[in-house]
């Protein structure tokens, strides 16, 4: 038996959201509600693994639908709800926990990135994060999620805990294996200041990313200041493997500009960093302070903001009630 086509994923409520995001999800996103059912989730929960101001947090939640809306999410289309307020996802995340294995989750990369050097402070929330996103994928049976590269890991592992509760409880098939769609071209943006780092809302410094909210001068501003070598544009892909900053930025391009990164790099060989980051700059200009602008705009009605939460809520709930009944009467619980 094959499963309904179902999309998953999900954006944490812990920052401003940034070009990264913006092209490693929520492009694919908004392209895949045309002809899939989708459910888009602001994952509040998996923010506070980290600490959150509580009032920040509130304005973040919101803040992010309003990024989702601006960037083309139709709650007609889509649903769009907060991880918490469906009680279920934490249900099932107890559960899966049990199912997953601790040499599963010391494999991944995310948590020593995250937890740094003194991993002995780490909530213990950071650590079984990765369980926590299997139970949002599983919860609605996805089977299709789209993320960025950074998130391909913890999917596998989604993948895992699926196919050993399918095994455990004797129940073949029951989930499905959720598959990543991760973007082709630009599957990882890069920081502006270090090409070797993914562009993040937790890097310390503002001028690495490109946020959804900054305005022309800031986002002209950040691209001059990116981080650039002395050489100019090569003739060739191959030539910029040891180039990630020249790489990132011509990625950026091409992805901006649907021009195939080989075209790009013709039109542009022989060419300095100023010629590529005026064009690059303008093209950014013209996609994201649009949004920014939207997003803007949305925040000023909080109380619209509430009300499609609140409907989302209502609709992943019916599914998550269902699927958590027959989850239960899997494992034996009553
Ligand atoms: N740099 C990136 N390039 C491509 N995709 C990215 N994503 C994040 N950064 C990049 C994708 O965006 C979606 C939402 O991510 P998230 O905010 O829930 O968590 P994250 O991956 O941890 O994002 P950040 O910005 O890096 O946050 P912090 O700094 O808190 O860790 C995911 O699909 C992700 O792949």
């Amino acid at each position: 038996m094959s499963h309904k086509k179902i999309v998953f994923s999900g954006v944490q409520p812990n920052g401003n959201l940034h070009l990264g995001n913006y092209l490693g999800a929520l492009k694919n996103f908004v392209s895949l509600q045309k002809n899939i059912d989708c459910i888009y989730c602001v994952v509040d929960l998996h923010a506070i693994t980290v600490f959150q101001n509580p009032n920040e947090l509130k304005n973040n939640i919101l803040e992010t639908t309003a990024s989702f809306l601006a960037t083309g999410l139709d709650p007609s289309k889509s649903i769009i709800f907060n991880q918490s307020s469906v009680s279920e996802h934490s249900e099932l995340a107890w559960i899966l926990n049990c199912v997953s294995r601790i040499g599963w989750l010391n494999r991944m990369t995310q948590f020593k990135d995250k937890a740094g050097s003194d991993k002995e402070k780490a909530s213990v929330g950071l650590y079984i994060y990765p369980n926590l996103m299997a139970a949002d994928i599983l919860l609605y049976k996805a089977t299709h999620v789209p993320v960025g590269a950074d998130q391909k890991q913890h999917l596998e592992l989604s993948r895992d805990i699926a196919q050993k509760f399918n095994k455990d409880f004797n129940c073949e098939n029951f989930f499905p294996l959720p598959e990543p769609l991760i973007p082709k071209n630009i599957s990882r943006v890069m920081s502006l200041r270090d090409g070797t780092k993914k562009m993040s809302k937790s890097e310390t410094s503002d001028y690495s990313r490109i946020n959804l909210k900054d305005n022309a001068d800031e986002i002209i501003k950040k691209i001059k200041k990116a981080k650039s070598d002395s050489k100019a544009i090569p003739d060739n892909i191959k030539s910029l493997e040891e180039r990630p900053e020249a790489l990132n930025l011509l990625n950026i391009y091409s992805e901006i500009t649907k021009i195939e990164l080989e075209k790009v790099i013709k039109e542009m060989s022989g060419k300095d960093y100023s010629f590529v980051k005026k064009k690059l700059a303008d093209v950014l200009v013209d996609e994201i302070c649009p949004v920014g602008k939207e997003i803007d705009k949305l925040m000023g009605d909080k109380t619209h903001l509430l009300q499609i939460l609140k409907k989302g809520t209502e609709k992943a709930r019916i599914i998550a009630e269902e699927n958590l009944k027959n989850i239960r009467e899997k494992v034996g619980l009553i």
